[in-house]
């Protein structure tokens, strides 16, 4: 059925972190199996999976050595096939990563790549000469520092937005892009779904910016100022759709930081569009800035709403979005968005009701649906993720102060959203048997799954909830939606309409009671709080009303 992924809800995987069975302290396919029982009762029938590919894992498995073979920590091709059998057998489809805009330094065609000047591959990548000794030109990585890498054997220097050992693939190039749509083809035949689009926006490079030449005088150009969705893109895109994706009908959503509302267009029309869904990064940004590394800029509501609004109203007519409040790449959302000590189960589910219900597919991260927590670490050597560590280093290099860094961390660091998986009370949260890759949150005795499957009122229930509440009124999902309130620094809340349903859906962000308008004539669907008084909304608070209007 054509469009059947907006009555979806997607269960986002980190699998090194979901669940290990053989006691490495590494999750793994066998692990997902496992859990399948768990992901369909919440109420998710498409699962992602983070990159499972081989790769010598310097940024996690998004360095791929081999699109071909599944990592072997993680297990074998055939766990693989058994796990979108499975799956399917509970009405389950499996999206994997795709990851296009560069590979692994130990990727075969690297290798080939940087054996020589001549060598047939040497164009699959971007090699420039440097100048006097300096990278090409004043360009800096995602993860810090000049995003070119001198490589000795042939003298020169190759391009790469994020990591070193992620060098970027040159798109300019047409033989790379139809490796990229073969191998696209070979796993949309083995029967996953489609595709969530890794850094997709990254992969045209501006020819004329990229032979700008390193100018000492001038400071940082951070990648994510001059390599986001550039003029030309479309045409890869277009392209790649139609190459790989359209034919197999693949689901796609992409991840599409840097592009503006207006150009939403080019990625999400319903027709042209290159993509299904996108996940936009306003809102999870707002706290961050490319050009003050390592400086935590505080956030406030209204803006915070804007971001989220701006997108629902541009896609209202003929496009759709991907709803997500956190994901491997980003802190855990109660921590952040809302309250994590005095109200955190609360104020959980408040956020989860506030963004569950807007218009597009509802993406929940693993143990967001538990209400997850950040956790202070107190020395850089806890963290593993190699992006907080590069940072950290710089910024200690700079002269800044351990505290300030790690307090920054706390509140940014992808490994926040990395922690293992809370299943139980037992050692390691169940997560593993041996010792965790990255250390479990000490609260897991208290914010479990276990616990909260017996728990009716638990932030689990409410997940559950919401996404059968979601799933029984097409009103939740295709109904037209209207921020209101929109100025409020205290309350989130919109619209939803469709034929004469009328729901409105009331969040309070903050700790004091605030007064509402009197729903007269509505009824109260669901809420986080049993006893909810009409006209008013206590501490974190959520209410969702119906109405029927006449026409
Ligand atoms: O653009 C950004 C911020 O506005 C960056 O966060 C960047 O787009 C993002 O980090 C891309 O993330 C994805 O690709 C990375 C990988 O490390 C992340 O885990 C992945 O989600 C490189 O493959
Ligand atoms: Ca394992």
């Amino acid at each position: 059925r054509p469009g059947w992924w907006k009555e979806s809800v997607v269960y986002q995987i980190y699998p090194r972190s979901f669940q290990d069975t053989n006691g490495d302290g590494i999750g793994d396919l066998r692990g997902i199996i496992q859990r399948l029982d768990y992901i369909h009762a919440l109420g998710a029938d498409v699962i992602w999976i983070c990159p499972v590919y081989d790769s010598p894992n310097d940024d996690n498995g998004y360095d791929i050595r081999d699109y071909y073979r599944i990592h072997e920590e993680f297990g074998t091709m055939d766990d693989m096939r058994e796990l979108i059998d499975r799956a399917a057998a509970y009405g389950i489809r499996i999206i994997m990563d795709l990851v296009a805009n560069h590979t692994s330094d130990e990727h075969a065609w690297f290798v080939e790549s940087r054996s020589s000047l001549h060598n047939d591959k040497r164009d699959w990548y971007i090699w420039r000469p440097g100048e006097n000794g300096q990278p090409p030109n004043n360009w800096t990585s995602f993860f810090g520092g000049s995003a070119w890498q001198y490589d000795e054997t042939t003298g020169e220097y190759y391009l790469h937005c994020f990591s070193r050992k992620q060098p970027d693939l040159n798109w300019e190039n047409r033989d790379v892009r139809h490796a990229l749509y073969e191998m696209m083809k070979w796993w949309l035949d083995l029967g996953i779904a489609g595709f969530r689009v890794d850094a997709i926006t990254v992969i045209k490079k501006d020819q004329s910016l990229l032979s700008a030449s390193y100018d000492a005088n001038q400071g940082a150009v951070p990648v994510a100022s001059v390599c986001l969705n550039r003029p030309g893109i479309t045409d890869f895109l277009q392209e790649m759709k139609r190459e790989a994706l359209l034919p197999h009908n693949a689901l796609t959503v992409a991840e599409a930081p840097g592009v503006p509302v207006a150009d939403m267009e080019h990625y999400v029309d319903e027709e042209h569009g290159a993509f299904n869904m996108i996940f936009q990064f306003d809102h999870v940004d707002l706290d961050w800035s490319m050009y003050e590394r390592a400086t935590y800029k505080p956030w406030k509501l209204s803006r915070f709403k804007q971001a989220l609004s701006s997108w629902q109203h541009a896609t209202a007519e003929r496009s759709w979005m991907a709803l997500y409040m956190e994901n491997h790449d980003h802190v855990r959302s109660v921590s952040k968005f809302a309250n994590d000590r005095t109200y955190r189960e609360r104020s959980a589910k408040m956020l989860a009701a506030y963004y569950f219900l807007m218009r597009g597919t509802p993406f929940i991260y693993q143990g967001q649906e538990l209400g997850m927590t950040n956790h202070y670490f107190t020395s850089i050597t806890d963290y593993r993720d190699l992006d907080s560590i590069n940072l950290y280093n710089e910024q200690i290099e700079l002269g800044r102060s351990q505290q300030e860094l790690l307090d920054y961390l706390y509140k940014r660091s992808r490994d926040q959203g990395r922690m293992p998986m809370q299943w139980d009370t037992t050692a390691h949260a169940g997560f593993t048997s041996g010792q965790p890759w990255l250390q479990t949150n000490p609260n897991y005795t208290e914010i479990n799954v276990a616990a909260q499957l017996e728990d009716e009122q638990s932030v689990l229930h409410f997940y559950r909830q919401l996404a059968s509440l979601r799933k029984q009124h097409p009103a939740l999902i295709y109904g037209d939606y209207t921020a209101i309130h929109t100025d409020s620094e205290q309350i989130g809340a919109y619209t939803r309409i469709y034929k004469q349903e009328f729901w409105t859906v009331w969040c309070n962000f903050t700790e004091s009671t605030i007064s509402l308008p009197e729903m007269i004539g509505c009824e109260r669907m669901l809420g986080n709080m049993d006893d909810h008084e009409s006209g008013t909304l206590r501490p974190f608070e959520a209410v969702i009303y119906r109405t029927f209007q006449a026409n």
